[in-house]
Order: C-alpha cells, then sequence, then structure tokens
C-alpha cells in the first residue's frame, strides 16, 4: 500500500539479487565492498554491510563487525582498511607497505600482526552493532556480541572526541580526505589546494585497473592524498605529533557521531551499563554541530575548515545526513528538508540524493563525490527523515534506492540526472541497505 509502484514479485528479485552480492563477497570473516576495485575490509562499508547482512544471518553481521575491532589500535582508532594478507600487493593502492602501520604505528597502538591503515572513516558501527543485535537477540546473547564489542565502541568513540577534536570546540576532525569517506568532495578543494602533491612517479594507482578515469579522482587528487597519508605515517600516527595541514569538521561525520552515542545509550541500558553518559555526549555533539557547522542561509550543515577557521561553502551531502539526529531543532529539520526538496538537491529521474550540489560550480554528474548519487547517503537521509516522521518524503527517497539498485546492478554510485549505473557493480553496500529497506 505504502509503495504501489512496486510489486511482491519484483521485491523478491530484488532480495534475492541483493543476498547473492553479499554471499559473493563474503571472504569468511568479513565482506570486501567489491571484489575488483576494493578487495579488502573498510570500516564504515563493514557498518552498513552488517546492517544488510543481519537479514540473511545474524552470526555473519556479528562476526562483520567483531573481526574489524579484532584489527582496532590500542589508543582506541578503528583503521578505514584491514587488509587481507591473501590479496596480492598490487591489487589495490596504497597497500600495507605504504601504510606500515605494524611499524611506524607502533607507539599509537597498532596492531602488531596485522596489517591496517592508519587513518578513519565515519563511526556508523554502534548504530550497526545495535541494529545487528536487535536483528536476533537471541543469537546475540548467545555468543556475547555486545559485552564484547561495548568497551572497544566506547574506546573508538572516545579517541574520535579526545586526539581528535582538533578545533576543541566538541566536535572531531577528520585529518585526510579519505577519512569523512567522499574522497574527492569538492569541499576538500580549498583545504587541499594548500597541499604539495607527492611525486607521481613514485606511487601506481590500482583503481585505474577497474574504474573509469572520468568516474574516480584525479592524479593530482591521489598525489595530494598521498602526500598526507606520508607526512601522518611519518609522524607515527600520533595526533599530538602529526602538523596536520588538513583538518576539518565534516557534518556527515559529527552526525554519525551523535548518532552513534545514543545507540550506544541502548546497549549500554541494555547490558545494565550507565547509559546517562552517553545520552549527554549525544546531546553535547548535537549542540555542537548546530553551534559550529549550521548555516541558515545555506540551507545545510558545511564543513569547517580548522586551519582558517571558516566554514567551507560548498553544499554536499554530508550536510543532509544530519537529519539522522535525534534532537535536531524543528526549525532545521523544515529547512532541510525544504533543501532536499530545492533544485540544489532534487532532480526529476531519481530522488537519490546527488553528493553535491546539482547547481553548484563544481558539480561533476560522473565524477565519484562530485555529483553522483551514492547510496549509503540516501540509506541515511530516508532513515533520518523517517524518524522526524516525514514519511512522504522517506517513501520517495526508499523507492528510488530500490528501483535503482536493481536497474543498476547494485552500482557503486549513479549519475543522478539519469540513473545510469557508475563505479563498482556488485557493490556491497548498495546491495546490504536494499535488503535492509526489504526487510
Ligand atoms: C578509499 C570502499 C571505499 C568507501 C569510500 C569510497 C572509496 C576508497 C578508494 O571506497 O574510497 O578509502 O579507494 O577510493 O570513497 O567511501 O568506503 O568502498
Amino acid at each position: 500500500l505504502e509503495h504501489p509502484a512496486r510489486t511482491a514479485a519484483a521485491d523478491l528479485t530484488l532480495r534475492r539479487g541483493a543476498a547473492r552480492v553479499l554471499l559473493d563477497n563474503w571472504t569468511g570473516t568479513s565482506t570486501v565492498p567489491s571484489r575488483t576495485l576494493y578487495p579488502h575490509q573498510w570500516s564504515w562499508d563493514s557498518a552498513f554491510i552488517a546492517i544488510g547482512l543481519r537479514h540473511l544471518s545474524a552470526r555473519r553481521a556479528q562476526r562483520e563487525l567483531e573481526s574489524l575491532f579484532a584489527a582496532q589500535w590500542g589508543d582506541g582508532r578503528v583503521p578505514h582498511i584491514v587488509f587481507n594478507s591473501s590479496v596480492p600487493d598490487g591489487a589495490y593502492f596504497p597497500s600495507p607497505d605504504f601504510w606500515r602501520t605494524s611499524t611506524a604505528g607502533r607507539e599509537a597502538g597498532a596492531p602488531r600482526a596485522r596489517e591496517t591503515s592508519g587513518i578513519v572513516q565515519p563511526p556508523v558501527h554502534a548504530l550497526a552493532a545495535w541494529l545487528t543485535h536487535r536483528a536476533n537477540p537471541r543469537e546475540s546473547r548467545r555468543r556475547g556480541f555486545l559485552p564484547r564489542l561495548y568497551p572497544k565502541l566506547v574506546a573508538w568513540h572516545d579517541y574520535l572526541l579526545t586526539a581528535r577534536d582538533l578545533g576543541g570546540g566538541g566536535l572531531t576532525a577528520v585529518v585526510h580526505p579519505w577519512e569523512p569517506g567522499m574522497d574527492n568532495s569538492p569541499c576538500w578543494d580549498a583545504s587541499l589546494a594548500r597541499v604539495t602533491p607527492a611525486d607521481p612517479a613514485g606511487f601506481r594507482r590500482a583503481d585505474l585497473d577497474h574504474g573509469h578515469p572520468a568516474d574516480r579522482p584525479t592524479d593530482l587528487d591521489y598525489g595530494r592524498y598521498v602526500r598526507l597519508a606520508v607526512d601522518y605515517r611519518d609522524a607515527g600516527y600520533d595526533d599530538r605529533a602529526a602538523r596536520h595541514p588538513f583538518a576539518l569538521e565534516d557534518p556527515c561525520v559529527n552526525a554519525l557521531l551523535a548518532a552513534g552515542e545514543r545507540a550506544l545509550a541502548e546497549i549500554a541500558a541494555y547490558l545494565g551499563e550507565d547509559a546517562t553518559v552517553h545520552a549527554a555526549r549525544a546531546d553535547r555533539i548535537t549542540e555542537a554541530l548546530v553551534a559550529r557547522l549550521w548555516d541558515d542561509e545555506a540551507g545545510v550543515f558545511l564543513a569547517r575548515d580548522l586551519v582558517g577557521d571558516t566554514l567551507v561553502g560548498e553544499r554536499s551531502v554530508a550536510g543532509l545526513v544530519p537529519l539522522l539526529v535525534p534532537g535536531l531543532p524543528d526549525a532545521i529539520v523544515d529547512r532541510l528538508v525544504a533543501t532536499l526538496d530545492s533544485p540544489a538537491f532534487r532532480t526529476d529521474r531519481t530522488a537519490l540524493v546527488p553528493s553535491y550540489d546539482l547547481t553548484g560550480p563544481a558539480f561533476d554528474r560522473t565524477r565519484y563525490w562530485r555529483g553522483p548519487a551514492w547510496f549509503n547517503t540516501a540509506w541515511l537521509i530516508e532513515r533520518g527523515l523517517r524518524a522526524h516522521g516525514r514519511h512522504r518524503h522517506a517513501n520517495r527517497i526508499r523507492t528510488a534506492i530500490l528501483e535503482t539498485a536493481g536497474a543498476s546492478g547494485f552500482a557503486e554510485y549513479v549519475d543522478p540526472t539519469t540513473g545510469e549505473g557508475r563505479g563498482a557493480r556488485a557493490f556491497s553496500w548498495t546491495a546490504a541497505l536494499t535488503l535492509d529497506l526489504l526487510s
């Protein structure tokens, strides 16, 4: 009744296709985002994947998160990639011999027996853990899932809110464009312009073996990504010692942290631990998000560049994701919904939200995070709209996710003006979040 355009038969076919992707991409302990482009374990991918996988196998979904947290560092950080040692070095760049975390990250508590990256990704994990638990509380209890994971989730959030509160305003900062998970967003352009790119002769991009150059970041972007990562590595991944020429507060990352603290409050209450500390933290992050990143004129949250202490005047999907945060002031929710409905973020072709302002100067309909619509951000916004009672808007996005995921073969992202798939196919979080919306 809610979605008259879709039939039960279409949903069943879609569910089977999504399940197939997740089964094919499972390695035995975790799920690769893509067999071709991303043959290791990624941090926020694993969280989204668990959210879908819980409907197929609660046990696998738990293991997805457990395998990621098994590579957590002593200082609490959860690395953005956990490398699979059986995959050849040349299959993905940058590989373990670039990050060298088991040696360079020793002071910061990097695992000695595993290779990982040294940077982080958005904290979707507490939410994923709570949703995974709720999918099958008996299996969760039997395996002691939450009692084992809870202290690790707390240490992870502690890292983000202490070592990474570089602005001192109660928000967490990203120090590399790979950290917010939206690598080449126009929001980073001005900050990245200050970074001297590394010599392109010093590295080889494996992504171009599988991805079309027009759909991927440029060589100049990569030169800067490499420079920032090498400098961080050479500072021992120590946030006090590192210079951090690139340091920003991102609204999507901080919204996920606030939502994550709400999830931790639920987990703590369930375990009989003190839930009030998490609820208070969620309130504080929400207040800081509004005070430091809300721009009423732009109608979205903006990133704050901590080097110049200025808001970045580019509107991206990251600025709409705070819809996910419970307790956001009503006036801001109204304004965000109006922005979603405006020509900047709404197309006739697909209700999937573009990653960047359709009317903005840097808009590019195929290039990765500079315009294409992604399924994870659409899912987060759908969830946020629903939580704020905006069911009509939420339904429109839900239908678009289902239609576009199926039609594109579970694409990594799509051209928002045509709905055409771009990037990898059989992409795990696209399949996982489709499955979640169907369940
Ligand atoms: C770098 C795995 C990851 C996602 C990111 C997405 C892309 C990597 C890359 O793929 O980034 O981390 O090589 O381009 O931008 O959000 O987690 O799916």
